[in-house]
């Protein structure tokens, strides 16, 4: 079974090529199951705020694959699981079993205090409602204020606050009793090792950007970074664990 987990697209009307772009390289992609692990739009207020691009580019996800997840990132958490449905796209969580976990990856940057205080407040059910409640012109000006407040925040911040927290990774693997984390949010595309298993980090996205294949067999899983374009696909770094052993070994 061959998996793709892509992320952080970022999606903007303001800029068609990217839809295009990111659409022609997944077209390379052909995969049993495409993971979407959020913000793959920069901002979604509402299903009626989605613009022709935006239904376009999900209807493609959908059939691209006929099993497409998506996971809410912070920026397009409203996205409601109707609206994927209706383009073929279930919502999920996450993706937690031993084998595999995606996540977005905010939910691991716990040392940025004030960002996870915003999270656990706009992600309640009354923040949610009373948000949708307001017309669709006040939303758009609403999430460009948190925009722009968030890019400021951003510029004035330490790098290390922004990244995933050593002791949340592990909990993580650990939890699940897994051996391999993929997430995407901090936009630093790499492949770590940690003592519980590997951790495989996914990019934004340009024109191009990194996509995590998971090939999984009897014989183990392989997991494969690559730099997807328009134009082609690029192995960056492979690493394989045979079944029944628990370390990753690196191929390329
Ligand atoms: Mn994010």
């Amino acid at each position: 079974m061959r998996r793709l987990i892509v992320s952080d697209f970022h999606l903007n009307p303001d800029e068609p090529s990217r839809y295009r772009a990111v659409t022609e390289a997944i077209i390379k992609c052909p995969c049993d199951q495409l993971i979407l692990a959020g913000d793959i739009f920069e901002t979604w207020v509402g299903d009626d705020g989605a613009t022709e691009l935006d239904f376009k580019f999900l209807e493609f996800c959908g059939r691209h694959c006929r099993d497409t997840l998506f996971i809410h990132g912070n920026r397009d958490f409203l996205i409601t699981s109707d609206y994927l449905r209706s383009l073929g796209i279930s919502l999920v969580e996450k993706i937690a079993g031993p084998n595999l976990i995606v996540i977005h990856g905010d939910e691991l940057c716990t040392s940025d205090h004030d960002y996870q205080k915003f999270r656990k407040k706009v992600r309640s059910t009354d923040w949610g409602n009373n948000f949708l409640n307001k017309p669709l012109s006040e939303r758009q000006t609403i999430a460009k204020n948190l925009r722009q407040v968030s890019r400021e925040t951003q510029a004035n911040r330490a790098d290390s606050i922004c990244d995933a927290v050593e002791s949340e990774i592990q909990q993580w693997l650990q939890r699940f009793d897994s051996q391999l984390l993929i997430h995407g949010h901090t936009h630093r595309p790499a492949v770590h090792t940690h003592p519980s298993g590997l951790r495989c980090v996914t990019s934004d996205w340009d024109m191009s950007g990194t996509g995590i294949f998971v090939d999984t067999s009897d014989a183990g899983t392989t997991v494969s970074l690559c730099l997807l374009s328009p134009d082609k696909v690029t192995v960056n770094e492979r690493w394989t664990r045979h079944a029944g052993t628990p370390e990753w070994k690196r191929n390329s």
